[in-house]
């Protein structure tokens, strides 16, 4: 059975307006088809995709082989359950653990259920082997983070609006400023500290790219306290800043490493926490799980869409055509009053937008955009994050810096 209702976008605009929750506020453009970095909407327009879905989909919409592994696993088992085992699961545990170096592998679904995961691992690590007395563990967040919308993750946010009204929080955060080593360097002095929480480019905050060594020196302080380095790589990573993860700019191996998004390319939730025997040895039966974590297809999808990356050399053409889309738009904001700042790594950019005198803001910038055939999202009112598939190529970059530049000239 094929479900295949024909409907016009204002219709399906009007359908999520009436039946669906208003926790969105989404640009006005349906889309019904992608291909590499290209997508259509209902009515057939073409569109260049820089959101790629949240850096979800790095390895471009529909990836041929990513879509074929889906399809042929849908087709003779899609889940089980971690009641019994299935064929895939250590396959792709083993998959993981050598592309990124771990001894241990947990396959959950979204980035913030790997989030709270690795949480729970930092804290019970806290208590077993680091000796915090019961209940007194602490773990450090950074203001402006982004690490999903659970109790648990949004109990560490500093941003009013993914907080007001849903208190109470749960307890045991001590949140520093980003980017501030002597900050870190306090509160570590406490020895109930089990970990130290954070993305290496802060994302939702505005792609916020720390200073150089900022990692590599926190790193070293966490070590030198006996403190867990847990990185949330769920937007930075899958070679979206350049590098397969933006800790390798640094050289910095994470003791927890939280991935998600592009862990599938997008076709289907996967979410992953790799950390050595020490500390991922130490989660029990009964102790975590998921009915939908480590199933076959999230195994064959994740195994599929990671030999992509590497096959097609994602992070090196994510670290040359990010060089050259900096450098166009560093060179129009010297032509165009509009642009405040340009600023990221690799594919994972953002424009600052200096609003009109009479009003008009980044979110006007993205519909001009959409206009022009290119799709970008605003975001805190006046940035624009530009992040493209990692499958771009010269020709089509060079298409999109060019509708980005007229957009912004004749704003
Ligand atoms: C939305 C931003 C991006 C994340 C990091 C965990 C998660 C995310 C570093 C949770 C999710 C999202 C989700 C998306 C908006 C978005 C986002 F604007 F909020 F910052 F990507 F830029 N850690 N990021 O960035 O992953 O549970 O959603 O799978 O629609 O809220 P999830």
């Amino acid at each position: 059975m094929v479900i295949d209702f024909q409907i016009g976008p204002e219709e399906a605009i009007a359908l999520e307006e009436q039946y669906g929750a208003h926790n969105y506020h989404p640009l006005p453009v349906v889309l019904s088809r992608g291909s590499g970095v290209h997508v259509w909407d209902i009515d057939g327009n073409h569109y260049y995709d820089f959101l790629s879905a949240y850096s979800a989909v790095n390895q471009g919409h529909c990836h041929p082989k990513i879509v074929e592994a889906l399809m042929a696993q849908a087709q003779v088992l899609t889940l089980t359950s971690r009641a019994f085992h299935n064929d895939k699961l250590g396959l792709a545990e083993r998959f993981l653990c050598k592309t990124f170096g771990y001894d241990k592998a947990l396959m959950m679904n979204t980035g913030v259920e790997a989030n709270e995961s690795a949480l729970k691992l930092a804290r019970k690590w806290g208590y077993r082997v680091k000796g915090i007395p019961h209940d007194q563990a602490i773990i450090i967040a950074v203001e402006r983070n982004f690490h999903g919308r659970t109790m648990g993750i949004i109990s560490a946010s500093t941003d009013e609006t993914a907080r007001a009204d849903f208190g109470p929080f749960m307890p045991g955060y001590q949140i520093i400023p980003y980017d501030d080593i002597e900050a870190l360097e306090v509160a570590l002095a406490n020895p109930n500290v089990c970990s130290f929480w954070v993305e290496p480019i802060q994302g939702e905050a505005g792609v916020y790219v720390p200073e150089d060594g900022y990692l590599a020196k926190a790193f070293a302080l966490c070590q030198k306290h006996n403190v867990l380095f847990i990185a949330d790589e769920v937007q930075t990573g899958i070679a979206r800043t350049g590098k397969m993860l933006a800790c390798d700019h640094e050289n910095v191996r994470p003791d927890v490493l939280i991935l998600g998004k592009a862990v599938s390319g997008g076709v289907y939730p996967v979410s992953v926490v790799l950390a050595d025997d020490a500390v991922m040895g130490l989660l029990k039966p009964g102790e975590h799980g998921s009915t939908f974590g480590g199933n076959p297809m999230a195994c064959t999808v994740a195994m599929a869409a990671l030999q992509v990356v590497a096959d097609e050399d994602l992070a090196g053409n994510a670290e040359r055509q990010g060089i050259k889309f900096r450098h166009r738009m560093q060179a129009l904001a010297e032509r165009c009053p509009h642009v405040l700042a340009v600023r990221g790594k690799g594919l994972l950019n953002a424009v600052v937008i200096k609003p009109t005198n009479d009003g008009r803001t980044a979110w006007d910038v993205c519909l001009k955009l959409r206009d022009n055939g290119l799709l970008a999202k605003p975001t805190h009112g006046d940035i624009i994050r530009f992040a493209p598939p990692l499958v771009i190529n010269d020709e089509e970059l060079e298409a999109c810096i060019q509708i980005i530049e007229t957009t912004l000239l004749a704003f």
